[in-house]
């Protein structure tokens, strides 16, 4: 394989930034995936000759050779067919995210899996010891590598080593239930500094270190006996608030909106809800609950529609299979039920879209309905309030998400607790326009003010607060 410059930055993350797509003329290119993490550490890998390393997505790609891409460096990372199904679907998606989740769903535990997931690891690791220059900072993202950070200091322990969770860190109940998990605790600890969406993830994680590997802790540091400390404490992941803005605003989406509600009837009120169609994102309760209140009389399909909108997520899954189904279902069944002709209570779209038909979305709803069951932060909602630029829309948000701990002004509902929810529905339904606006203003400064290149640089610059005395520190420059 041929040797990509060295950098001084190197993101680790399962997925590469980019998408394979097929040309008209059936050749293949790249395109660069849309999503918050790339536009917000862009800025900084250009500026420090950055590398990012990740799986491009399909399993033909063995001989792919690392490449530039708009600038950036991307050095792919081979995952065979049976990777695939034992890293990725298996322990990553079938144990992990059901684990760290509150085991809404029950994770499969099988040795196959994890033999499979410390394979993946190492790879991810090796690939990162050979791309980074001496010193360099490696961030490494997510759950899929909890034990990159181990694997790599031990190949190269002269790296500054970063990682971030973007889904819950459970409590140690449910956390001992896994078979290994020492070897994540142990695997994490290789880093310097690792972030978590909230403070509660941090305090589990550093715990369950002093009970279950007996390191001494104080507040969020662990002191490891080799000497080192490492640091664990929440970083709340947002979005490129000024970049939703601006698309909003553009006429083209303005022009979008106006005719999503003229495709729907024009009712008085539009309800959305947007999000992967995961089995964590209460998707179920919620439409249960729009549709008990239209069976009740408290709303009427002449006047209101739910457009509910889930992205095709995780397939192969059996979970996701019978998600689908379920959801399917019931919206058949709500629709055939409650609704009349031209009037379904559900607009239900099962694909996703471009950027800019969310923002649409987002501009044509006075009710956008967020109820995860348990999410780390949840962008949808904060994509949301970036769009509502001029302070109208309600928000319906759950307490589970990582993102009720910001967008304290939302109407906040519990998912399991369904008359609860049905009643703060109707009070945002019926909030008059002076409240909304008051709690709208209030989370879009809290979205605008912390936005993802807050976060980045946060994490950055804490992470070369750790070890000063290490080479070269990254800090983002000024004005990035
Ligand atoms: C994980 C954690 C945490 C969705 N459908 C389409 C589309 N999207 C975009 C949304 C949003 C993103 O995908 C989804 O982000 P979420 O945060 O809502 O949820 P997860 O995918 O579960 O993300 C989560 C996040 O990581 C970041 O740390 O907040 O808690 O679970 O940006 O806009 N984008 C486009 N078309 C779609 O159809 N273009």
């Amino acid at each position: 394989m041929s040797q990509p410059r060295l950098a001084d930055l190197v993101i680790v993350a399962n997925r590469l930034p980019v998408d394979r797509v097929t040309m008209p003329d059936g050749d293949s290119d790249w395109r660069r995936s849309p999503g918050g993490l790339v536009s917000a550490l862009e800025p900084v890998m250009r500026a420090h000759d950055g590398a990012w390393i990740g799986w491009p997505g399909s399993t033909d790609d063995a001989d792919l050779e690392p490449f530039v891409e708009d600038g950036l460096q991307l050095v792919p990372v081979h995952l065979s067919e049976q990777e695939v199904e034992e890293f990725y679907e298996g322990f990553s998606n079938g144990t992990l995210w059901p684990l760290y989740h509150d085991l809404v769903a029950k994770p499969g535990f099988h040795r196959e899996w994890w033999d499979s997931y410390v394979r993946v690891n190492q790879r991810f690791a090796e690939r990162a010891a050979e791309v980074s220059a001496e010193g360099a900072t490696v961030w490494v993202q997510d759950y899929q590598l909890q034990l990159v950070p181990q694997m790599l200091r031990e190949l190269r322990p002269d790296l500054r080593i970063g990682f971030y969770l973007h889904i819950p860190f459970p409590p140690a109940e449910l956390f001992s239930q896994l078979p290994w998990r020492r070897q994540i605790l142990e695997g994490l600890l290789g880093a310097d500094l690792i972030g978590f969406q909230l403070p509660g993830g941090a305090g589990n994680f550093v715990r369950l270190v002093r009970g279950r590997v007996g390191h001494k802790t104080h507040r969020d540091l662990v002191y490891l006996p080799d000497g080192r400390t490492v640091k664990a404490c929440a970083f709340p992941i947002s979005i490129d608030a000024a970049g939703f803005i601006e698309l909003a605003r553009t006429p083209a989406v303005q022009d979008r909106a106006k005719e999503i509600r003229e495709a729907l009837g024009n009712p008085r009120k539009v309800f959305l809800g947007i999000d992967r169609l995961d089995y964590t994102k209460g998707i179920y309760p919620r439409l249960r609950a729009f549709a008990e209140l239209i069976a009740d009389g408290l709303l009427d399909v002449e006047d209101v529609v739910f457009v509910q909108v889930a992205t095709p997520s995780r397939e192969r899954v059996e979970e996701y299979r019978i998600l689908r189904d379920e959801i399917d279902r019931l919206v058949g069944r709500i629709n055939g039920d409650l609704g009349r002709i031209g009037r379904p209570a559900i607009s239900y779209l099962h694909s996703s879209y471009p950027r800019e038909e969310m923002a649409a979305l987002y501009r044509a709803a006075d009710i956008m309905v967020v109820t995860p069951y348990r999410d780390g932060m949840n962008l949808v909602a904060k994509e949301y309030v970036a769009c509502r630029y001029d302070d109208d829309g309600a928000l319906v948000l759950s307490e589970f998400a990582g993102a009720a701990h910001e967008l304290r002004q939302a109407y906040l509902v519990n998912p399991y607790d369904i008359n609860g929810m049905k009643a703060s529905l109707m009070e945002a339904y019926h909030a008059p326009p002076k409240e909304t606006t008051r709690r709208m203003r209030a989370m879009r400064k809290q979205v605008v003010d912390n936005d993802v290149s807050a976060w980045a640089k946060s994490f950055l610059s804490a992470l070369a607060d750790i070890r000063p005395e290490h080479g070269k520190t990254v800090r983002p420059a000024r004005g990035e």
